[in-house]
């Protein structure tokens, strides 16, 4: 069993965020479509939060192990401390939820509606859930993917109590603010999905969902992670769409196998002298078993795998390099728990993840 601390400060978060309007979710310099409007703000606007004390007893996950990227320098760490955790949504500005009437309510294709106060969600039994989530918008090489220690409800245990009916197939989750995402039934029930209150041991923040969101092992945000949680309804794809779906955007959204080079960016100088390449690859629900690198058109070598929490985190990877002289292209590929190994061909973050394979360009001298 695990411990939070019950003095939970109510900081606000005053960082800048990618904010994603009207049109397609992408961030970066990439325009999609051409109706892509990217904006970057301080968000002035977040909930006073209730910080209420989170529960002191529940499943915990196994200990984190140590840390690699203690002594790699530029690779990402086992875990990504909240304020770094990146941040897609819809929202220009972040619900401002009133704890006393929040709630959240279960419905559509049940037997049983239910609906939670804040207290009750967090008086029922939770599980501690390491998970990495990724953002179908993420191109290869991005940071539009984070891994967290997520805690909360599980969504197979609340759902089991509405009764569902047996002809429904989508979990559609709704939030304070309109959005919605759904994903196939069996998915509340094959993996652990949560009704999250907590991210890396604290009150989840308003920018990352507070009070509640849904995580889902192995599905991108826009078919699963919904923030500022409200709703959940129990339908048919063939009813009721997502908020993205009917914008272009995959009707199933299941995170493809991807890896990245953390330490070395485009055009970057290099000293020919030995280093490491060293970066992260993720598989949820398959997990990473080999990663390989490749300089210029050399043999793929197979780099070291750091630990792997589970199958559904990310695992970070690295591998001596003594470079020589001139410009070095590093390319890197993984291969998931599958046994399936990412392919070369690339394809664009739209409809349903990027493919192809991080490849960039160093300068030695
Ligand atoms: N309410 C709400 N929840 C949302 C979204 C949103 O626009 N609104 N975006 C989703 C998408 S596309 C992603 S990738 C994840 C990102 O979660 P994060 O901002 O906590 O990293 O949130 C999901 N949940
Ligand atoms: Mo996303």
């Amino acid at each position: 069993m695990g411990n939070y601390s019950d003095d939970v400060s109510d900081e606000q978060p005053s960082r800048r965020s990618f904010l994603i309007a009207s049109g397609a979710i992408v961030a970066g310099s990439a325009a999609l479509g051409g109706f892509l409007a990217e904006v970057h703000k301080k968000s002035t606007s977040a909930a006073k939060a209730v910080m209420r004390k989170l529960p002191t007893s529940y499943s915990s996950a196994a200990p984190l192990p140590s840390d690699p990227a203690v002594t790699i320098d530029g690779l990402s760490p086992l875990i990504t401390p909240t304020k770094d955790f990146f941040r897609i949504d819809t929202a220009f500005d972040i619900p401002n939820i009133d704890m006393n009437s929040w709630k959240l309510v279960v419905d559509g294709m049940v037997d049983q509606l239910l609906t939670f106060t804040y207290d009750e969600i967090l008086a029922m039994p939770m599980i501690e859930v390491d998970c990495t989530i990724g953002c179908v918008s993420n191109e290869v090489g991005g940071d539009l993917v984070g891994n967290a220690r997520w805690l909360g409800v599980k969504l197979s245990e609340v759902l089991a109590k509405a009764k569902p009916q047996t002809n429904a197939d989508q979990v559609l989750s709704v939030s304070s603010d309109g959005f919605s995402a759904g994903f196939p039934f069996q998915n509340a029930f094959d993996r652990d999905a949560i009704i999250a209150v907590a991210m890396n041991g604290q009150p989840l923040t308003a920018e990352h969902g507070y009070p509640v969101r849904l995580v889902v092992p192995g599905l991108y945000g826009y078919v699963s992670a919904t923030k500022w949680l409200t709703e959940i309804t129990i339908t048919r794809f063939d009813q009721k769409k997502g908020f993205w779906i009917t914008r272009g955007w995959s009707e199933l959204g299941p995170v493809k196998t991807e890896s990245r080079i953390d330490n070395f960016k485009q055009g970057q100088a290099v000293a020919a002298q030995p280093t490491k390449i060293a970066g992260v690859a993720w598989a949820p629900t398959r997990g990473i078993t080999k990663v390989e690198v490749r300089i210029d058109d050399g043999p793929w070598q197979s780099a070291t795998l750091g630990p792997q929490i589970n199958a559904d985190t990310w695992r970070q990877w690295w591998i001596d390099w003594t470079p020589t002289s001139g410009k070095r292209r590093i390319t890197v590929r993984a291969t998931d728990g599958s046994g399936y190994t990412q392919t070369s061909k690339a394809a664009t973050v739209e409809p349903d993840g990027a493919t192809g394979w991080h490849s960039l360009v160093v300068n030695v001298t």
